[in-house]
């Protein structure tokens, strides 16, 4: 038999599969992110697991189903996968949200290729892994954990020599006769050098298959290049909303503390990524949960490197103001942001974990920040959590116009809501009634027939004891308006973009209440042509416009005679 020519296709479904024919007013919940409501945004980890295969001799190809079927009405994703001669299929269900997408485009890739393995792997897929296998006959394999690069490869070469399953850590599996097998979640390495992020990849894969829209990460990205780079997995904090804490990550992933990049391994993937694009590179996870001594270690090593993009961290506690005046002597252009969730110290602290600090504390941070040569700071609220009543959120606004206060642009404030879903295994979903949270979905299926929801009042998985879900609508739209005004104030925005995101709010809310006044008359509007563009066009940039997002423009951000050196390494070789 020929040997396929591609061992592992590695397809990113959007949220919703047939969301180009339905009117769903998804609400503002990617609004804090660069992906669109579909979440076209696909893990870091398929560039991982492509290099380390590829590195191995075998051939992967990654597809973002979501981005090409949001650039062009007319993919037709079965024609394409039809094109494909795969080994293996591959699908994350990292994110809930992709609970749709996902198990729709395992059930098109099995009806076009039956004869192709199927695997799912992801954060949501690892804690839902007997659900998907025991209710979805399409989906063949899960992989658990936050790290999968090597069972994955085991299970390649198991499918090419028929060597035994039992063998393989991580692997759900179905055996001969139908059952479930799950094998122990044994593969959890202590470092993570062992794989990097090489961006060369991306190149190299856009011009094997001649085609470049497959590769990129979401939508506008050639505009705004920001990539990212992960220093650790898992977490040293136990926010109790979070689906990947200390505690759910002990349960989840067996993974009972962080572990790190090398400050050398976190350089050289900057350097190289530096070397292509311009391009703001974001460092999430917050670098001081290391230690002093690794962050530090992490920044030395970056400039060692002469990296000249605009670096931006993201930190979890206030950060020391000497790393902070560290970083500012060592690098040429950098940012942060802080997320301290609410300004109202008895909601923020039931959050536990990260935001367990006073306002004064992040104040006095602040303005010694903004001596420095920081070219940003962003401070993310958000709604949705533990104690917090409409009264409440109105209240972080009013203390967003006191940071504006401040007098300096570069301070930046924003809100969103906590949603579409609770994360799964996150201890709030595990025990909702004790934390005043009340879980509207627990299977996969059931949160897959949320997503088809006529509007996001009615697709948010959960309520809380202070707020319904209306309350939350509510409250989101109301805040938004509140800081989009303050922002127009303040000359944060322009009027124009202003008086955008106002309209976008307006608009949102009027089709709330035709989409309501359908659903109590018993009408189903989710397929009505009519309302079709209508509805996407009120659900992004709503709480903010998504350019405010992103940190800088460079008109060439790319370095083109690198991109094309690459290319043609690649034509030789
Ligand atoms: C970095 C990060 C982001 C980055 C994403 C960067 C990226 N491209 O991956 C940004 C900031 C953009 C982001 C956005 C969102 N995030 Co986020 N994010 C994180 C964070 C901090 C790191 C986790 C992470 O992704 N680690 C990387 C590891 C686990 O995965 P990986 O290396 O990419 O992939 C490996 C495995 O997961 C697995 N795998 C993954 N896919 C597949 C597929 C197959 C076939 C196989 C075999 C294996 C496999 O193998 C890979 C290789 O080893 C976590 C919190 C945390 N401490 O973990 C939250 C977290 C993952 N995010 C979360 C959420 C909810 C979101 C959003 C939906 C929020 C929102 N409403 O906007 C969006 C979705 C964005 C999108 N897709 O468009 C939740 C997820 C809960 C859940 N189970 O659904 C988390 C746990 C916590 C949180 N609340 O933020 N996020
Ligand atoms: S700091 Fe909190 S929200 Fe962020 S990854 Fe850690 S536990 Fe999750």
């Amino acid at each position: 038999m020929p040997r396929n020519s591609l061992d592992l296709l590695l397809l990113h479904a959007p949220s919703v599969y047939d969301f180009r024919e339905k009117s769903i007013l998804y609400g503002p919940v990617s609004d804090m992110v660069p992906s669109s409501v579909m979440f076209e945004l696909y893990p870091i980890g398929f560039l991982t697991m492509a290099g380390y295969l590829e590195e191995r001799g075998l051939r992967v190809r990654i597809a973002n189903l979501a981005l090409r079927m949001l650039q062009d009405k007319r993919f037709d994703v079965p024609r394409f996968l039809a094109k494909q001669k795969p080994r293996l299929i591959g699908i994350d269900l990292h994110w809930m949200p992709h609970c749709h997408g996902a198990i729709e485009v395992a059930r098109i890739a099995k009806q076009v290729h039956p004869d192709v393995p199927v695997i799912l792997g992801g954060l949501s897929s690892t804690y839902f892994h007997e659900d998907l296998m025991r209710t979805y006959p399409e989906i063949d394999f899960v992989l658990r954990g936050d790290s999968t690069e090597p069972p994955l490869h085991q299970l390649l070469q198991a499918l090419e020599t028929g060597a035994p399953l039992e063998d393989i850590p991580n692997l759900t599996w179905r055996d001969a006769d139908g059952n479930v097998r799950v094998n122990p979640l044994t593969y959890v390495p202590d470092s993570l050098d062992y794989v990097d992020v090489r961006p060369e990849l991306l190149i190299q894969m856009a011009m094997r298959h001649r085609d470049l829209a497959s590769v990129l990460p979401f939508n506008g990205w050639l505009r705004h290049p920001t990539t990212m780079v992960l220093p650790l997995k898992g977490c040293a904090f136990e926010c109790v909303t979070c689906g990947s804490s200390a505690t759910t990550c002990g349960h989840l992933t067996k993974r009972t503390k962080p572990v790190y990049r090398s400050p050398e391994s976190l350089a050289k993937n900057l350097a190289a990524i530096s070397r292509l694009s311009k391009g703001t590179i974001v460092i999430p996870g917050d670098l001081l949960q290391g230690g002093r001594k690794y962050a530090t270690e992490v920044i030395d090593a970056i400039a060692a490197k002469n990296v000249k993009n605009d670096i931006m961290f993201e930190f979890f506690d206030v950060p020391p103001i000497e790393f902070l005046r560290h970083i500012d002597a060592k690098l040429p252009t950098w940012s942060f942001e802080v997320s301290p969730e609410s300004h109202d110290r008895t909601v923020r602290h039931a959050m536990e974990g990260q935001a367990g600090y006073e306002n004064a504390e992040m104040e006095e941070l602040l303005r010694e920040a903004l001596k420095l040569r920081c070219t940003r700071i962003d401070v993310f609220y958000m709604i949705g959590l533990q104690h917090q009543t409409y009264e409440s959120v109105m209240e972080t606004i009013d203390y967003c116009e006191h940071l504006f206060s401040f007098g300096d642009k570069r301070l930046q404030a924003f809100i969103s809501p906590m949603g579409p879903f609770l994360d799964p295994g996150s201890q709030i979903f595990e025990h909702p009634e004790r934390f005043g949270y009340t879980k509207l979905a627990h299977t996969v299926e059931e949160h897959r027939q949320l997503l088809v929801q006529p509007s996001w009042e009615h697709i948010l998985n959960y309520e809380t004891q202070w707020m319904t879900r209306a309350q939350l609508v509510d409250a989101t739209y109301d805040a938004a308006e509140r800081l989009n005004e303050l922002k127009r104030r303040y000359g944060y925005i322009s009027e124009k973009r202003a008086d955008a995101v106002a309209a976008g709010i307006a608009g949102a809310r009027a089709l709330r209440v035709r989409l309501n006044a359908a659903m109590q008359g018993g009408a189903d509007l989710s397929a009505d042509p009519a309302l079709r563009g209508e509805i996407a066009r009120f659900s992004e940039s709503t709480v903010s416009d998504k350019q405010e997002l992103f940190w800088q423009r460079h008109l060439f951000s790319f370095d083109l005679g690198a991109i094309a050196k690459t290319a043609l390494g690649f034509l030789r070789a």
